[in-house]
Parts: structure tokens; sequence; C-alpha cells
């Protein structure tokens, strides 16, 4: 069992419960200390520890880093796309001083490693939108693509300017069940899963032909994992990876499920969020993140599309 400790700040959100819990698996129940604003999500109960914290708060992030002895965070706290479009001055606001509010005490505190994940959202409508690549025209339009790509900066910024060991992804949509998503652009893709099996219809608020970059949960997890287990000497980009595992539109998901359930009935209608994904890429490359550290995706379309159904 490894020794370091770790705090994971959102851990009862959509990527936080499936995160602590493989966190626990590796680094042991008692050294992965789960924290959030909200309730101890279900999944979470009996298998750690917990603290409430609100991560804007330094000064009791700061006395909960000193007090268990923390080595590693893992941030995950946020403010998605659609939510943040409703707030742009919150989002922006908690999206910011979350991000430096960590790192500063890393910095402080000298913490072994830093786990922070940006988004697809930093591209926009000016980035190549098929096979968008590592380094290209980076002009997000949502307040959260705004917030990703300004801490973006700042991750590499404290990794030059005073060694903190950060590391990010860009990850695309996550499709998950377990812990429900949070008020993202992407999250369609999960929404669909439940009313095909509950109702045999769903109505999509993005259009049938809508392609984004999307990823099952356990590729992700993964990824994390394998970023943050990789040799600091192969980390390359100290901004955020492109990470690619497929893409799809509404209407290809919903002939997927189809296949499945032959009675699901697909409609659309966009709504806000459709100029949001409009803004975003199509598909992503990842070449860095594979030649870097070996990443590598086992779930497509066709898989993920079995397991959900299977395990909702
Ligand atoms: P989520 O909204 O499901 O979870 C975020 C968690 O943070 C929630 O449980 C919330 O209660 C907690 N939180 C919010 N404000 C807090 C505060 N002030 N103090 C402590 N906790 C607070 O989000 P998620 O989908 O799990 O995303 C986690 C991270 O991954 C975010 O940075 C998000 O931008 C990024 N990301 C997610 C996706 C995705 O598809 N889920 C894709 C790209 C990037
Ligand atoms: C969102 O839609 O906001 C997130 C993301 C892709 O960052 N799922």
């Amino acid at each position: 069992m490894k020794k370091d400790k770790i705090l994971v700040i959102g851990a009862c959100g959509q990527i936080g419960v499936e995160l602590t819990l493989a966190l626990r698996k590796m680094y042991g129940d008692a050294n992965v200390v789960a924290s959030d604003l909200r309730e101890e999500h279900d999944l979470l109960k009996g298998t750690g520890p917990y603290v409430s914290l609100d991560v804007m708060n330094k000064e009791m992030l700061h006395v909960l880093v000193i007090r268990h002895n923390i080595t590693q965070i893992y941030l995950l706290a946020a403010i998605l796309s659609a939510t943040g479009e409703k707030n742009p001055l919150l989002a922006w606001h908690i999206n910011m001083q979350s991000l430096l509010n960590v790192l500063d005490i890393a910095k402080e505190e000298n913490l072994d490693k830093i786990y922070w994940p940006s988004s697809i959202a930093v591209f926009g409508p000016n980035s190549p939108a098929k096979e968008t690549p590592q380094h290209t025209i980076i002009e997000p339009t949502t307040i959260y693509g705004i917030s990703k790509f300004a801490g973006e900066r700042w991750c590499e910024y404290y990794n030059h300017r005073f060694g903190v060991d950060v590391r990010s992804l860009r990850y695309p949509g996550l499709i998950s069940y377990k812990s429900a998503p949070g008020g993202g652009t992407t999250d369609y893709a999960v929404e669909i899963f439940h009313e095909a099996k509950e109702n045999q219809k769903y109505t999509s608020f993005l259009s049938e032909n809508t392609y984004l970059p999307m990823m099952y949960m356990p590729d992700a997890i993964r990824a994390t994992i394998e970023l943050m287990e990789a040799d600091a000497a192969k980390i390359s980009i100290r901004s955020a990876y492109n990470l690619s595992a497929m893409s799809f539109s509404p209407k290809e998901i919903g002939a997927e499920i189809k296949k499945h359930i032959p009675s699901f009935e697909l409609s659309y209608e966009p709504d806000y969020r459709q100029q949001i994904a409009d803004g975003w890429p199509d598909s992503m490359d990842d070449t860095l993140a594979r030649k870097d550290w070996g990443w590598k995706p086992e779930y497509d379309l066709e898989k993920m599309t079995a397991d959900m159904l299977q395990n909702i």
C-alpha cells in the first residue's frame, strides 16, 4: 500500500465518487479523505473518512491539509458549463479561487502532487473542430471554458515558477451511472440512458448531428490515475493534456441504444446548451497523452452502451 495521504475535494460529484473509491482501493481507505459541500454520497458512506469542506475557505482548507498530513489533492469542485452560463461571475469566482487556494497551499506546504481537471470547453468556435490538436487556437466563449483556460495557465505557472507538481487532463464529456452529472452540456448523453430504460423515450437538448468528444467513466478514472502515477519526467504538458476516447452525436447514441431497446424513441428540442456545444470540438487529438504516459482508451460507443444499460 502506498504511503501518500490524499484529499479529494468535490468528492460527491459525478467524477468524485468513483475517483474516491478507486483511490481508496489503491492507497487504503483511511488514506483518502473525501470532502464536499454536500452531504456524503451514499456510495461513499462507510468506505473512509469524510469531511464537510467549502474549498473557498482557504484557512479551513489549510488547517485540514495540515491536520490530516495531506500529501496530494484532487480538486474536483467546480461549476460546469450549463450552470456557469446562468451565473457567470459566480462560476468564474468558484472555478478560479478554488484552484488558487489549492495551488497556493500546495506551494506553501510543499505537497507532492495536485490534480485538477480541465475540459474540452477550453476550445472555442475558432479552434479546428475535428481532431482538435493539443496546441491550437484557444478562444473559449463560455465562462466555464474561460475559467478552465485560465486555470490551465495558472497550473503551468505554479509548476514552472514554484515547482508545484500539478497535473491535468482536458476531459471530454463523461458518461457514468454511479453518480449524477452536475450541470454540463454533455449531460444529455447520461440522461438518455436513464430515460431509455425508464420511459423508452428521450428528448435531447442538443440537435441530432451535434458531435462531441465523450468518454466512459472507467476510462476517465484510469486516465486520471495513470497520469498521476506517471514519472514526473514524462509529463511534458503542465497545462492540461488533450484526452480522447470516442465522438458521437445524439442520433448515433440513440441508434446504439435502439439496438438494445427497439421501442426507444428519440426527439430533439435544442435549447441554450446547443450554442455551447456548437463552439466545442467534435473530436480530439490526444497524441501527446498516448506518447508521454501511454494513454489508451478501452471503451467505444458500442461497449459503453451495453455496459451502461446493464448497470443502470
Ligand atoms: P460535479 O458538479 O458532479 O461535482 C462537483 C462537486 O463539487 C459537487 O459534489 C459539489 O457539491 C462540489 N462543490 C461545489 N462547490 C464546492 C465548494 N465550494 N467546496 C467544496 N465542494 C464543492 O462535477 P464533476 O462532473 O464531477 O466534475 C469534476 C471536475 O471535472 C470539474 O472540474 C469539471 O469541470 C471537470 N470536468 C468534468 C467533466 C464531466 O463530463 N463530468 C468533463 C470535463 C471536465
Ligand atoms: C460540461 O458539459 O460542462 C462538462 C465538460 C465537457 O466539461 N461535461
